[in-house]
């Protein structure tokens, strides 16, 4: 039996069990201690059923893999860019820094996923630390916050069991249908709704005085900031009543209260002030520091790693690279053509690059597109170390089967290395024992160096010797804040084309841009368009065929389009989040044609 986790980028990050014997056939690792004791369908099922890329290919040609690297080195210059997605979160992945770094090239900053949270996270608490899930079981509710968690975190459900639970999300999710009180609020209105509920409990002296006098004595400030905003027009823009607010605060007040907060809130130009304003009630209610009580996000996988991979050098945006000032792009473990915002855009910039390297595992839209195609091989056919961005746990991802055909990041590496002549790399053991050495061995498993039992108990920042700093501005450019006080006149026989928030949360089938796809649009049956009709999609950025599921979850002034969905990012935007170097996917509103 060999022992392993999971490599698909998810925060469950899953021990499984495998037979070199009866493989295929993989199980859960019933001793992990973040398992419960099953597999999603991705692993027991879609993984399998995916055609591999065996071959390489250069120019459309089947080559040898030898042929395929010797065209790489001659590609590869100091004008060349890495752009690595996350379909493999192993820390291996990033060994392709150190060839980069070497040929003086470019790499990327910033992120396509929690950038702007976390920039949010950091702006108040210093630092963003994990919230152990032992602590999400020891709280009384939990308010599950633009999370899907029934799909993408589903390991946690048993952790959330039998607590009161309240969520907030633009679609009635599985876990909303369940939910003690659902707040189906409007998107990109949570920076509002967390400063409505921070005024609120201040107003009727619910604060956490002795927390705040001694972790965060701004409160004052705060107080006066969140009366900056009228709160008719607030409510009425976010969608809910006062007394759904008042509610929500009778669940919550003198419990211990987590808030389980998803991607879904920050997709936007101001997702790092969405998780700064969370946080920031999470402050007020003093919800830090305290069993059974905290505010988790995805946080920061490498805290406490002292990385090996880690280099300085040239690096551009990641959410809306310019390939095109490059000759050479090396595309690994990413579908950028699919998963990047603004889809016209990467495609007509990728085209105008000398060469177009992809290396993955499956043929894709990017792989479509690309020069030169190296094969690699997945999680079971290499060695290499798990961490997660939601627990503590490290676990050796151990190499179980051999296989005849693609190359792991470790040896394409250290090809480039003797083919350029940059000199030696340490093994590859070494550098897997570089990150195991880093981490307390507890049985079979081991513990990042940032595990802290309670997160913040002694203070913020990096050694818990700062006070929490609130949200004190707060800008919105693209939905100008006077629409929260006026609302517009129609003039008579005014047309109008309605136009709906893109939502565009992941599915169970999928992960991310691997696996299942297909090309729904699902909307509120009121909006007039019958199940199966092909619509036209488009906004400011482009446009896609996308056919229509009609369900009741929806609200009237948003669509749904999982983010695996065939084109859907032709129709984001390609900008940047006030801080933390993110996509913004749904900042943007679109318009639809029955066709
Ligand atoms: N099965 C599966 N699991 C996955 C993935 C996958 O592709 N498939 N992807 C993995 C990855 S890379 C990530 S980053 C995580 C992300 O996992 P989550 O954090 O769950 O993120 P999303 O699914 O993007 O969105 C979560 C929820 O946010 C809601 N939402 C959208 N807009 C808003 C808003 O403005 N406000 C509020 N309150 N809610 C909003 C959506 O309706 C959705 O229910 O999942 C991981 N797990
Ligand atoms: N509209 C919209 N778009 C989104 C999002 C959204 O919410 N809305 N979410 C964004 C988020 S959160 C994320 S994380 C990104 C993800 O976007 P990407 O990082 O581009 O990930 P994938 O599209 O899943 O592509 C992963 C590819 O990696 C390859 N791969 C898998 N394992 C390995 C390996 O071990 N080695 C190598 N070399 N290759 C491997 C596979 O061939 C696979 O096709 O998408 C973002 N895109
Ligand atoms: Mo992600």
């Amino acid at each position: 039996m060999i022992k392993t986790a999971c490599g698909l980028d998810c925060p469950d990050a899953c021990g499984i069990e495998a037979d070199r014997n009866s493989f295929p056939k993989i199980k859960a690792d019933k001793e992990h201690p973040t398992n419960n004791g099953a597999l999603c369908s991705l692993l027991n099922r879609h993984i399998w059923q995916e055609e591999r890329i065996r071959k390489a290919r250069v120019d459309s040609k089947e080559v040898s893999l030898d042929e395929a690297m010797e065209e790489v080195s001659l590609a590869l210059n100091s004008n060349s860019l890495l752009w690595r997605g996350s379909g493999n979160f192993g820390v291996m992945q990033e060994i392709t820094n150190l060839l980069f770094s070497k040929i003086d090239a470019t790499t990327t900053k910033g992120s396509l996923c929690d950038g702007a949270g976390d920039a949010g996270i950091i702006a108040g608490r210093g630092v963003n630390r994990i919230l152990p899930p032992e602590q999400i079981k020891k709280s009384e509710v939990v308010v599950v916050w633009g999370k899907n968690i029934t799909v993408t975190a589903s390991h946690l459900m048993p952790y959330i069991e039998g607590k009161k639970i309240i969520v907030i999300d633009p679609i009635e999710t599985p876990i909303a249908k369940k939910a003690d009180l659902f707040l189906q609020i409007a998107p990109k209105s949570d920076f509002y709704l967390a400063i409505m509920l921070a005024r609120f409990t201040i107003m009727g002296d619910h604060e956490d005085r002795e927390f705040l006098d001694k972790f965060a004595p701004e409160y004052d400030d705060f107080y006066d900031f969140t009366r900056g905003f009228r709160v008719k027009a607030i409510l009425e823009h976010i969608g809910v009543d006062l007394s759904i607010m008042g509610e929500f605060l009778e669940h919550i007040l003198n419990k211990r209260v987590v808030f389980l907060v998803g991607n879904g809130v920050q997709k936007y130009s101001i997702g790092n002030y969405v998780l700064h304003a969370i946080d920031s009630l999470a402050s007020t209610l003093g919800l830090f520091g305290k069993e059974g009580c905290g505010v988790a996000f995805l946080g920061n996988s490498k805290l406490g790693f002292n990385n090996p991979f880690e280099i300085s050098g040239k690096k551009v945006q990641k959410a809306t690279t310019n390939f095109s000032d490059f000759d050479t792009v090396l595309i690994q473990g990413g579908n950028p053509v699919a998963s990047m915002p603004n889809s016209s855009r990467v495609i007509e910039e990728l085209k105008k690059c000398k060469r177009v390297i992809y290396f993955g595992l499956y043929e894709n839209e990017t792989s479509e597109i690309a020069d030169i195609i190296i094969p690699a091989k997945n999680f079971f056919e290499k060695d290499d170390v798990r961490l997660s961005y939601a627990h503590h746990i490290v676990t050796p991802m151990r190499k179980v089967i051999d296989i005849n055909f693609g190359i792991s990041e470790y040896d394409f590496v250290l090809t480039l290395f003797k083919k350029l002549n940059l000199g030696n790399l340490k093994s590859e053991k070494e550098y897997i024992n570089l990150w195991l050495n880093q981490c307390e061995k507890v049985d079979n498993y081991y513990i990042s160096p940032a595990y802290q039992e309670i997160p913040y108990s002694d203070g913020f920042g990096e050694d818990g010797d700062d006070e929490f700093e609130f949200i004190d501005d707060f800008e919105d450019e693209f939905e100008n804040n006077k629409r929260l006080t006026r609302v517009r006149k129609r003039k008579k026989d005014e047309k109008i084309i309605d136009e709906y928030w893109l939502i565009t949360s992941k599915p169970n089938n999928s992960l991310n841009s691997q696996f299942k796809r297909d090309n729904k649009i699902t909307i509120h049956p009121d909006l007039g368009f019958n199940n199966g009709d092909r619509v036209l999609a488009y906004s400011k950025w482009g446009e896609h065929e996308f056919i229509v599921k009609n369900c009741s979850n929806m609200r009237k002034d948003s669509v749904l389009i999982y983010n695996n969905s065939l084109g859907v990012n032709f129709l984001t935007p390609d900008i940047i989040s006030d801080e933390g170097n993110s996509a913004c996917y749904q900042e943007v509103k679109i318009k639809l044609k029955k066709i």
